[in-house]
């Protein structure tokens, strides 16, 4: 049960919890098999800035969009125009997603590969995307890639290691003070026999290596199916190296399912170890004690409307978050000394267990929004007038659907 203490740790926790949406979460796009079209996904980038801001602006904890390097900047749309549409629809531009998976260049890697070519050419670009960065006032360059190889003895697993350290490092050296690096791991696809950056001890290396102002960017999809997760985001807390988070969930691999639509036990316990670590260092009131946590989405749904399935994750989020904040620390601990293992797992299912819906609508209350966001953009009529209006606009510039101009 909520109670009146219960109800505003709930909503304190909210209060500094801030999730990026992405850009591409916005555009057609689909499996390797195919694309499901939807009338009302977004065009072109200022298409997907001004979704970005209806979710926003429904939710109260969007400010930011995740821009990715080739799908959202172009000549047509260079960063300080998109800088400004994203101010005009009450966003700005948040993590800059350098893209070092398309080009053909890129065959058999991008920092790992044997091609000094290849990597001279991705670090241009990601150098190019750090002062992208600097341009439109974000300060975080997250760095995915598809490295690795397919075959047995295709290169030395070791050398492109070596490649590596070299490569974030001259990238590290071209950040400015206030700018951060994001190493994000994944353990296969689209490289199958190994991946140059597979888990979280590659990518704390490395960023280790890179320099102080890199740290490791957890996305909840991209491990095995028994990993516990949340033990990686405790030892990358206890070491000050988490930098964030891409959220989705998963039910065999990278799926980029809604987050929590299969395990929000799972999210749950990643959040707990979040509250704990702020609790372990400044207590229940010390706001100050919380890391500074990227929390951004990488959901792009093929299926389910595209709007609506940001909204059900970031509420999903909020919710989560909220019920974590709800374990009683002190009493946690009181069992932990004790040895008291089955009242330790009551005190996270009893958190888990609780009904957060009156603090979420007390926090939207709080900030003038509508208790139920998914509801809210249901009534707005946003997502019909988008589709007629695309329909539309694709139809005067003779695009196909499912095309994406930036
Ligand atoms: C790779 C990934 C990475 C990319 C995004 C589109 O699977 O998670 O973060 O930038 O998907
Ligand atoms: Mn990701
Ligand atoms: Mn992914």
């Amino acid at each position: 049960m909520l109670n009146d203490q219960l109800l505003e740790q709930a909503v304190r926790a909210l209060d500094h919890f801030e999730i990026e949406t992405p850009s591409w979460g916005y555009a057609d796009t689909g499996t390797r098999f195919g694309k499901f079209f939807q009338e009302a996904a977004a065009i072109d980038t200022a298409d997907k800035l001004a979704d970005a801001g209806h979710v926003h602006r429904l939710t109260g904890c969007c400010p930011s969009v995740a821009v990715h390097v080739l799908w959202d900047f172009s000549d047509a749309s260079p960063p300080a125009a998109v800088a400004e549409a994203a101010e005009q629809h009450g966003v700005r531009v948040g993590s800059i997603n350098p893209n070092l998976f398309q080009d053909q260049q890129y065959k058999l890697g991008s920092f790992g590969s044997p091609d000094p070519e290849a990597r001279e050419a991705a670090l241009e670009h990601c150098v190019d995307s750090v002062r992208i960065g600097q341009q439109v006032g974000s300060n975080l360059v997250s760095l995915w890639f598809a490295d690795g190889t397919n075959y047995p003895g295709q290169d030395s697993i070791r050398a492109r290691k070596q490649r590596f350290e070299k490569l974030l490092t001259e990238c590290h050296g071209a950040l400015s003070e206030d700018q951060m690096l994001l190493v994000e791991y994944k353990p296969f696809e689209p490289a199958f026999y190994h991946t140059d950056v597979a888990d979280w001890g590659m990518a704390y290396l490395l960023a280790k290596k890179a320099g102080s102002r890199a740290r490791v960017l957890v996305d909840t999809g991209h491990h095995y199916l028994a990993q516990n997760i949340e033990q990686i985001v405790a030892w990358l807390l206890d070491e000050r190296m988490l930098g964030g988070f891409h959220f989705n969930d998963r039910r065999y691999a990278d799926d980029d399912l809604t987050l929590g639509s299969i395990d929000p036990y799972q999210v749950f316990r990643i959040f707990n170890e979040i509250h704990a670590y702020a609790h372990d260092h400044g207590g229940p009131s010390a706001e100050n004690a919380y890391p500074e946590i990227a929390y951004m989405v990488d959901q792009s749904h093929n299926l389910k409307p595209k709007i609506e399935a940001m909204i059900q994750t970031v509420t999903m989020a909020q919710e989560l978050y909220a019920k974590a904040a709800l374990v009683d620390r002190d009493r946690l601990a009181g069992h932990q000394a004790a040895g008291r293992i089955v009242d330790a797992e009551e005190e996270l299912r009893r958190a888990f267990r609780t009904d957060v819906t009156p603090a979420l609508e007390a926090w939207r209350k709080g900030r003038g929004l509508a208790a139920c966001p998914l509801a809210a953009h249901r009534e707005s009529g946003y997502a019909e007038q988008a589709a007629k209006d695309r329909t539309r606009r694709r139809k005067e510039l003779g695009i196909t659907q499912g095309a994406s101009y930036a």
